[in-house]
């Protein structure tokens, strides 16, 4: 396989990609123009309108088509690997009986004015995710899911309240990079709180979160988008109780 790639739509390497999006101005044959133009100088020409709809009476959504010269050079491109090794949830609960000796304490929460709990329910309730079962179903490990809406203050209170290991916070909602700013809120109150070296494992998830930006964000681990409630309980044993983990 070529390590330089076009997109792929009617005949290979075509370059034919499609983008949506929305413009602050009434439906008519003006606005499809601007959508036009607009796809034009994002370098889709000729671009196609495929699809235009009226969203109330001041905003038009659109769906363009068309091919980009732009080629993609695999060599170039940067990913987050797995740094550990995937468990079975028996060998998670057998690493945490043999070498912590006693259950792992997990805490979630979904911060902020965030009400979107599916994604950390996917994790830690019994039911799981995509047919794996979520944490709760782990005989060691201890969750308490705050749920949706908790202030940082209270997630810091109830995290030092039952000596957690490791504390999973989701947001979901990114607008106004509320995401980002609430995580970091979230990592110094636990940096306040605790001394040096007592700090929980601090996790974060959500669909939009770079899993490159852990350090930039004061966590320990950013999960993205389709994460398994199995590599995160895997990655709490690598973090955590593994010889050579970090505490
Ligand atoms: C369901 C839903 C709702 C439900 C939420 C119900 C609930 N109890 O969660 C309701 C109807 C309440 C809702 C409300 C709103 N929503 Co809404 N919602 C959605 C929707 C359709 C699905 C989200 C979902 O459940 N995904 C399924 C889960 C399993 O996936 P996930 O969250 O990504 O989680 C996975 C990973 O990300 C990861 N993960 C997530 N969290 C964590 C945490 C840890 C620790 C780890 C390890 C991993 C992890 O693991 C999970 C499993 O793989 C999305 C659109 C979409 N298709 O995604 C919009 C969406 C998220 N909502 C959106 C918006 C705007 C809103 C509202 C503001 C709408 C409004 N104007 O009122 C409100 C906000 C309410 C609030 N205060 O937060 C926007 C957000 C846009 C943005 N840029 O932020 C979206 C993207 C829709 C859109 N395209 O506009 N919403």
């Amino acid at each position: 396989m070529s390590d330089i790639v076009r997109p792929y739509g009617d005949t290979s390497g075509d370059g034919m990609v499609q983008v949506s999006f929305t413009l602050p101005i009434p439906h008519d044959k003006r606005a499809e123009g601007a959508a036009a133009q607009l796809a034009a100088k994002m370098g889709i020409e000729p671009a196609l309108v495929v699809h235009a709809k009226a969203i109330g009476p001041s905003y038009t959504f659109f769906v363009v088509y068309g091919p980009v010269h732009h080629l993609v050079d695999l060599r170039e491109v940067a990913v987050v690997e797995r740094e550990f090794a995937m468990l079975s949830a028996k060998e998670v609960d057998s690493a945490i009986k043999t070498r912590l000796g006693r259950p792992l304490v997990v805490v979630g929460a979904c911060i902020g004015t965030d009400a979107h709990t599916v994604g950390i329910d996917a994790i830690l309730n019994v039911k799981g995710f995509a047919g794996e079962k979520g944490l709760e179903a782990y005989a060691q490990l201890h969750v308490v899911n705050l749920g949706a809406q908790v202030l940082v203050p209270d997630l810091v209170d109830r995290a030092l309240a039952e000596r957690a290991d490791a504390v999973l916070v989701s947001q979901v909602v990114t607008q106004r990079d509320a995401h980002l700013l609430n995580t970091r809120e979230m990592a110094a109150a636990f940096r306040e709180a605790c001394p040096a070296g007592e700090v929980p494992l601090l996790v974060v998830g959500g669909p939009r979160f770079d899993e490159g930006a852990a350090g930039a964000l004061g966590v320990d681990r950013v999960f993205g988008r389709g994460t398994s409630p199995a590599e995160v309980a895997s990655y709490l044993v690598h973090a955590l109780v593994n010889e050579g983990a970090a505490r």
